[in-house]
């Protein structure tokens, strides 16, 4: 189990995010990639799941890129083999340890920004995209499967900003469903990770990645985490992030 000190549960409480080095070794590397691979090359059906999180982008789509911004969502509900692996395991406990013990398994997903794909993540905060809840403790796990730099689109933060109101948000670009928010880089911090590292932030922590501009893969399997009473009261109001209209009806 992974051990969270004092300092750095005081560090995640103020600044809003938190680095863990190596939550994966390199051995765990191996089995989570070949597993993103079965999903982005669809040996493992999941085309209702997945979709282009950068439609919002002004440019014209780079040649021989399929999606801007490959997101799959829940892809532990398509290989739940993976909720009893070290991924999944440690980023709970993590959580459970940073914010309650009532912390468990919201939903994940993958987001891969594919080689010279170029489409930043909007200036977002997670909450903008909730439902009303009476409790707003939430933490997302952002693993690296890959060394995640500036270049190939690592995640910036705006520390502390989960301690100020939300900022208003309004539909990003051309549209598509991503939500930004007025924020810039000379605010944040980037926050660079090698492959099996993980960066962890609060629902209100503002946050952005750059576009891959590089040769290099930048995969990333996040999950989320927060109190099992507002997953309850989410799901009982037909809301469980993957968007599918029969599964929100139940
Ligand atoms: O991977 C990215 O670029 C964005 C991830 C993100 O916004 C999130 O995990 O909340």
């Amino acid at each position: 189990m992974p051990f969270i000190t004092p300092k750095q549960s005081a560090f995640f409480q103020a600044q809003g995010y938190l680095k863990i080095p190596q939550l994966l070794s390199p051995e765990q590397l191996i089995y989570y990639r070949a597993v993103y691979e079965d999903f982005l090359e669809n040996r493992i059906e999941i085309s209702r799941y997945r979709s282009d999180l950068g439609t919002h982008a002004e440019e014209e789509k780079a040649e021989g890129i399929k999606e801007r911004i490959t997101q799959i969502m829940v892809p532990s509900k398509l290989v739940p083999d993976l909720l009893n692996k070290p991924l999944h395991q440690q980023s709970l406990a993590i959580a459970q340890s940073l914010l309650g013990d009532d912390m468990a398994l919201d939903f994940d997903m993958l987001i891969d920004k594919a080689p010279f794909s170029n489409t930043p993540t909007p200036w977002h905060q997670d909450c903008a995209y909730w439902i009303e809840m009476p409790d707003l403790r939430a933490v997302s796990c952002w693993v690296a499967l890959d060394k995640a730099s500036i270049d190939n689109g690592c995640m910036w933060y705006v520390p502390q900003s989960h301690q100020l109101p939300m900022r208003p948000h309004r539909p990003a670009g051309k549209g598509g469903g991503a939500l930004e928010c007025d924020a810039s880089e000379e605010e944040g911090v980037a926050v660079e990770l090698q492959a099996g590292d993980c960066v962890l932030h609060q629902g209100g922590t503002l946050h952005y990645s750059r576009g891959n501009t590089t040769a290099h893969r930048r995969r990333a399997f996040i999950t989320n985490f927060r109190p099992q009473q507002m997953i309850e009261l989410e799901r009982a109001q037909g809301y469980d992030h993957t968007g599918e209209r029969e599964l929100r009806r139940k």
